[in-house]
């Protein structure tokens, strides 16, 4: 009797063994590289590609540089291709520069994809494009607008200088300033701050010095607009120079209080890690091919689809983003 019951526990854990084992062989390895670590907006990345795999039953890997330069990416990609991970998806610090390492990755048989800033379609299956470029380029320049009556000078603080996302959305907003409404204002210059917090803030107490009847700065990176509140806020210039541009409500929370910043945007950068991963984790896996045309089920994120990009390549859209002021800030600064 006792031989008979050990013998069905055994099975039993044979059995077991035996699934566990065909999971762990349909299990992936997507890696999400960043522009650099110790950035909080992907911090919430990794956190939504987290989420994804735990979705789906895949593994995370998540690494960036330790300040945004395109050779810690080529590094890193290289160890990556190295391990033979299964998919590789950059935020690039440079939109020519990865092609070739990441046409290293390809014809190892890996996934390529680009996500938030984006490389040529060369070196990419697709593009996970956070939001629409034009309307986002357009918005910050109405909303700096409106924040000056219309009239004065405004400066652009921006990430760094080669990356993809902050250049398209700077010539989206050159195009906006064409229009007859903003004959009255003029942009007096573009600066760099890197993504790096103490380069950015540095970069805006230069552009107050620099110019002293500046009325408004758009800031289109996380980074640099959560240092240039800061910088506005140290200088005792609140009300005196306006801030506008892409932060995260838990950064920007203290400026916008303050009134240092009346109101900001950005997209869900959880929701952009989920994405992402989840895209890559459905291609593995062959669920989709990544047709143009291409509808899906793209789990908590619902129904999506594959459409042509504006550089000739492929994308799949995050969606609209959001508008962050006094009225709402409350809401989100915890969330992300
Ligand atoms: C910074 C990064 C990122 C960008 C956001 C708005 O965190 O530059 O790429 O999408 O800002």
């Amino acid at each position: 009797m006792l031989q008979k019951i050990l013998i069905v526990i055994l099975s039993c854990f044979l059995l077991i063994g035996m699934f566990s084992m065909s999971a762990y062989a349909d299990e992936y390895v997507i890696a999400l590289v960043v522009k650099n670590v110790g950035n909080p907006f992907f911090d919430a990345v990794a956190r939504g590609g987290q989420d994804a795999c735990d979705d789906l039953g895949h593994t995370l890997i998540f690494q960036g540089p330790p300040t945004p330069t395109v050779e810690g990416q080529i590094e890193i990609i290289e160890n990556l291709i190295a391990q033979r991970v299964d998919a590789i998806c950059v935020s690039a610090n440079d939109y020519d520069a990865l092609v070739p390492v990441m046409q290293r990755a390809m014809d190892a048989g890996i996934l390529a994809i680009s996500f938030d800033s984006g490389i040529h379609p060369d070196g990419r299956l697709l593009h996970i494009n956070q939001a629409d470029f034009e309307l986002i380029g357009r918005l910050q320049v109405q909303a700096i607008a409106e924040m000056i009556d219309f009239e004065g000078e405004i400066a652009v603080l921006s990430a760094g200088a080669t990356m993809t996302n902050q250049n398209i959305w700077i010539e989206w907003m050159q195009e906006e300033l064409k229009e007859p409404e903003y004959e009255n204002m003029e942009l007096v210059t573009i600066v760099y701050g890197d993504d790096l917090r103490d380069k950015s803030y540095n970069e805006a107490m230069g552009l107050f010095k620099s110019y002293p009847d500046l009325r408004g700065i758009i800031s289109p990176t996380t980074v640099g607009i959560g240092a240039t509140g800061k910088a506005i806020t140290d200088a005792g210039l609140i009300g005196q120079v306006q801030l506008t541009g892409l932060g995260l409500p838990s950064e920007m929370a203290e400026w916008i209080q303050n009134g240092a910043c009346q109101a900001m945007f950005l997209w869900n950068p959880v929701d952009l890690g989920y994405l992402t991963t989840y895209v890559a984790g459905l291609l593995l896996d062959g669920e989709i091919s990544g047709a143009v045309g291409e509808e899906f089920a793209a789990g908590r994120m619902g129904e999506k689809v594959v459409t042509e990009a504006e550089d000739g390549g492929i994308e799949v859209l995050l969606g609209p983003p959001f508008r962050f002021d006094a009225s709402n800030i409350d809401e989100w600064k915890d969330v992300y």
